[in-house]
């Protein structure tokens, strides 16, 4: 009879994963069965089979989970943060849809949302950067200007007691920013021609770094895309914090805000209180989830 021994995922390779147990040894591990659902930050339960090797048997409790999720497949990012830092750059230039995206995904978990605008260095791109996350600070999401390179004490306040997960598309800075804040991290970057680099990503997999005492921070690869298919409509509206107040206040209890008369959220739209982007971004998103729930099968 084996015995295992609780551990934390801090690197997820597919299907292949690096475990630290409480002692501080490193082991690399497989899951005990074929489909991983393990993700970075997670505890489970391992037994060792040789001296740096073990066996995942079993997932302990998470208390949260940042995946995204399409028609096909599912992508865990990490399991059991408290924060995202959403990273955006001046250049290249970011979809301010995907930041939506990602915050709806947070918010469905309880986690908190900050956004990291990096590359404050290169200055000619800043205004329209800022102009495109005015409607996030606005709802009072904190956006934290800095220049990884140069300085990132910026976002050092936001760390302890945390585990953030870094996220966002490609070339923006993440593993940069882990390599400013944690000493030894040596993450990868992406330091050569963009041109020959085009479309690749340069960090491949999710790991998680021990900052100081209290903080952890977990860098993961580059996303395009990022599918919520795994919230209701009504999950979806939760997750966008504007329209908090106004559901339940429209002329029909299953309206879509789209064309409704006497709908709340059009009417606050018309007043200037949602932000139109905001507002596309959310119809995007549920015209989304709409077609998928005609792909899958009725349950
Ligand atoms: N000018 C400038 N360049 C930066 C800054 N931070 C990062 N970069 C550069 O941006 C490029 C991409 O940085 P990475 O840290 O690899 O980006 P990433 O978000 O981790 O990318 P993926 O791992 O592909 O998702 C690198 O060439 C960095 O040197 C900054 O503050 N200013
Ligand atoms: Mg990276
Ligand atoms: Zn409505």
């Amino acid at each position: 009879m084996h015995t295992s021994v609780e551990g934390t995922i801090f690197a997820a390779f597919g299907r292949h994963y690096e475990i630290v147990l409480a002692d501080g040894s490193r082991l690399s591990c497989f899951p005990r069965g074929k489909r991983s659902l393990y993700a970075c930050g997670d505890r489970v339960l391992v037994e060792r089979s040789g001296a740096d090797q073990g066996v995942i048997v079993r997932l302990l409790e998470r208390h949260s989970l940042l995946f995204r999720r399409d028609e096909w497949r599912e992508k865990l990012i990490a399991a059991n943060s408290t924060q995202i830092l959403i990273v955006v750059a001046t250049e290249p230039s970011f979809s301010d849809e995907l930041i939506s995206r990602c915050i709806a995904a947070a918010e469905s978990q309880g986690l908190k949302v900050a956004i990291v605008l990096n590359k404050i260095d290169i200055e000619t791109q800043l205004p329209h950067a800022r102009q495109l996350l005015a409607p996030f600070r606005r709802l009072g999401y904190p956006v934290i200007e800095l220049s990884a390179l140069h300085d990132a004490a910026a976002l050092k306040a936001l760390l302890p007691g945390e585990t953030s997960v870094l996220v966002g598309q490609s070339g923006m800075g993440k593993s940069t920013l882990v390599n400013a804040l944690v000493p030894n991290a040596r993450a990868t970057t992406r330091e050569h021609s963009i041109v020959l680099d085009s479309g690749k990503h340069a960090t491949t997999h999710t790991r998680m770094y021990q900052v100081d005492g209290n903080a952890r921070l977990i860098d993961s690869p580059g996303m395009q895309v990022f599918g919520l298919a795994q919230l209701s409509l009504g999950g979806l509206e939760q997750a966008f914090v504007e329209l908090r107040p106004m559901l339940g206040r429209c002329r029909f209890r299953d309206c879509r805000h789209a064309a409704e008369p006497g709908c709340a959220v059009i009417e606050a739209a018309g007043r200037g209180e949602i932000d139109r982007r905001r507002l596309d971004h959310f119809r995007a998103l549920q015209q989304e989830l709409d077609a998928d729930s005609r792909l899958r099968p009725a349950s």
